[in-house]
This record gives structure tokens, C-alpha cells and sequence, in this order.
């Protein structure tokens, strides 16, 4: 058990002796906001307790906490109620809405105690944040508009209205967000609104903002980038409809005749080309031209007799 903890549970033990001798007088609820300058007044003690302000002087009126930080103290020439120590909410309470630091009264002569409760209010002093600064997705080419995908939640210290409120997504073509609320958090999923072609935009690029509720409201950004993965959507096509050349009949076995030239706006093993020939079935051309299958260069075979010759074909 810490000393605070161990403090505490003395000052419990005070307080429950002194209220079964019927020494306590009641309690008071005051507010103060988060954060207010070393001095602010909270409330005035003498008035609360209806008493003169010179008694406080003379019955050694005393403020008494259970934690080692005296966070309020009290100004025995005016009666009010002071604060003495930086108050962090955030610190104080985390994430519970409500906040309360407990202070006791204790006059002498007659002895009395008060309770006063100290409600503490939240500021907004913390902007959204998220855990990681960028968040990456994969998604296929082929993915179909109204598919969603989920993005990470923000995170602020502050609550209530002061937490994070909605998200906000930067224009752009392919994407909408859909925010929604699961009990106290907000969250939010991206969702496809127009199909993505790689070949147009491989990568994509937004910013997810999370604004909170304050006023003014502040906010955190969240940088996401959406790699779009290839599919094999597009065919190889050549730079030319027909390729025509003329060769003379005596052309030599292993010349160069032409260079086909195919492209294939695919990614990867996607885009690969690999070159063929393929002929009429009752032409023996074949026999005369062979390709390189991955550089596309026709070269001659053998023996061009132009009297035998026909038209040739080539595809990718
Ligand atoms: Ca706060
Ligand atoms: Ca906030
Ligand atoms: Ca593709
Ligand atoms: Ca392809």
C-alpha cells in the first residue's frame, strides 16, 4: 500500500470517528475547471458553513486532503476556497467523466468537520490523436464499390463533448467515410464509391482528420495510403496493327527481319510478354521465320523460296 493510499485510509478512519460523534457539519459541492491558474477561488468556506470570517482565524480552521497533493487551500482573512496546485483532469481521473477531489474542513473549539467536493471540469486541452501516423491498405483492383474497410479509432484525453466527435476525409474520387458511433467511442470506415484501376493511380493518398467536440473544436490527422493491387485486366497489344516487310528470297538463315514490339499495361508477371508465331494451318511459314519469345526479334530459318511464299502472321 503507498503512502497516499495509507493516508487516506487514516483521514477515512478520522472521518468516520469524527461523523459517529456527530462532529460533522455536511457538505459542499463546488466546481472548478482544469487547469486555472495557482489562486483561482473554488467557493467561499465561511458562507458555506455560515460562520464569521474572523472565527476561521480563532478556531484554527484547517483544510485537510486525503492525497499528498494539496490541490485546494483555504484563505482564512477571506473564507474562499482557493486553488493551490496545478489540477490535470486527465491525470487526475483518465478517461471517467466524472472527477470529483475530496477536501475536509476542520474547525477546533468546537471541533467540526466539513466535506466539500470538489467537481472537476474538463478543458478541451488534448486533440484527437491516433497510435500510428500513417495506416497502409492493400486493396485489390477488382474490389467492388460499397466495400469497406475499417480504420483505426483516434484517441483523446479529454470526455464528454471534449472527446473525439467525427472524422472527416480529404476529397478525393475513389472513397467516402461513414462514421458511426459504438458506445462512447466514434469510429470509421472507408468505403469504395468508385472502382480503383491501377493502371490510372497504383497509389492513392488521403488524410483522415478527427475532430473533437470542443469549442473551439481541435483535431489529429491520420495519413492513409491505399496501395491498389494489380489484376491481369489488360491484353498485351502490339505498337502496330501489321507489321509489313520485304525480304529478298536469298536472305540468309538467322537475319533479322523485323522486331515485334507489344505492350501490356499490367504489373509484374501481369505485364510479361512472351512472343509466338503461329500461321494459317496450310502454310509451312513457320518454317521460315522463328521469334525470340521474350525480345520479339523475327529472324529467318531457312531457305525463302518466293514463289512458294504466302502472307505471314504474327501474334503476342
Ligand atoms: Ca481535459
Ligand atoms: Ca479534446
Ligand atoms: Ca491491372
Ligand atoms: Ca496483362
Amino acid at each position: 500500500m503507498g503512502l497516499c493510499d495509507r493516508r487516506t485510509r487514516v483521514w477515512i478512519q478520522c472521518f468516520v470517528l469524527l461523523y459517529s460523534w456527530g462532529l460533522c457539519s455536511g457538505q459542499t459541492i463546488s466546481s472548478v475547471s482544469e487547469e486555472v491558474d495557482k489562486g483561482t477561488a473554488v467557493g467561499n468556506i465561511a458562507k458555506d458553513l455560515n460562520l464569521n470570517v474572523q472565527d476561521l482565524e480563532s478556531r484554527g480552521f484547517e483544510i485537510v486532503t486525503g492525497s499528498n497533493k494539496r490541490y485546494f487551500d483555504i484563505n482564512r482573512e477571506s473564507g474562499l476556497l482557493f486553488v493551490n496546485e496545478r489540477i490535470d483532469r486527465e491525470m487526475l481521473c483518465q478517461n471517467s467523466v466524472k472527477c470529483f477531489v475530496n477536501v475536509e474542513a476542520i474547525l477546533k473549539n468546537p471541533t467540526n468537520l466539513h466535506h466539500i467536493e470538489v467537481n472537476i471540469l474538463d478543458i478541451n486541452d488534448n486533440a484527437p490523436s491516433f497510435r500510428n501516423s500513417i495506416h497502409i491498405f492493400n486493396i485489390t483492383e477488382y474490389a467492388s464499390p460499397g466495400e469497406r474497410f475499417s480504420l483505426p479509432k483516434a484517441q483523446d484525453m479529454d470526455v464528454g463533448s471534449n472527446s473525439v466527435k467525427t472524422y472527416k476525409l480529404s476529397p478525393n474520387e475513389h472513397f467516402s467515410l461513414d462514421v458511426q458511433s459504438g458506445g462512447e467511442q466514434m469510429f470509421a470506415e472507408l468505403v469504395l464509391q468508385k472502382p480503383l484501376d491501377r493502371e490510372k493511380q497504383a497509389v492513392i493518398k488521403l488524410i483522415m482528420t478527427a475532430v473533437d467536440g470542443g469549442k473551439p473544436p481541435i483535431s489529429g490527422t491520420l495519413q492513409i495510403i491505399v496501395n491498389v493491387i494489380d489484376v491481369n485486366d489488360n491484353s498485351p497489344f502490339f505498337s502496330e496493327q501489321l507489321y509489313k516487310v520485304q525480304v529478298p528470297e536469298n536472305v540468309p538463315s538467322g537475319a533479322t527481319i523485323l522486331t515485334l514490339n507489344a505492350t501490356d499495361f499490367d504489373e509484374g508477371v501481369n505485364g510479361d510478354i512472351v512472343y509466338s508465331l503461329t500461321t494459317n494451318e496450310d502454310s509451312e511459314n513457320t518454317e521460315m521465320f522463328s521469334i525470340d519469345p521474350q525480345s520479339g526479334v523475327v529472324i529467318s530459318k531457312g531457305k525463302i523460296d518466293y514463289e512458294e511464299s504466302t502472307a505471314d502472321s504474327c501474334t503476342g
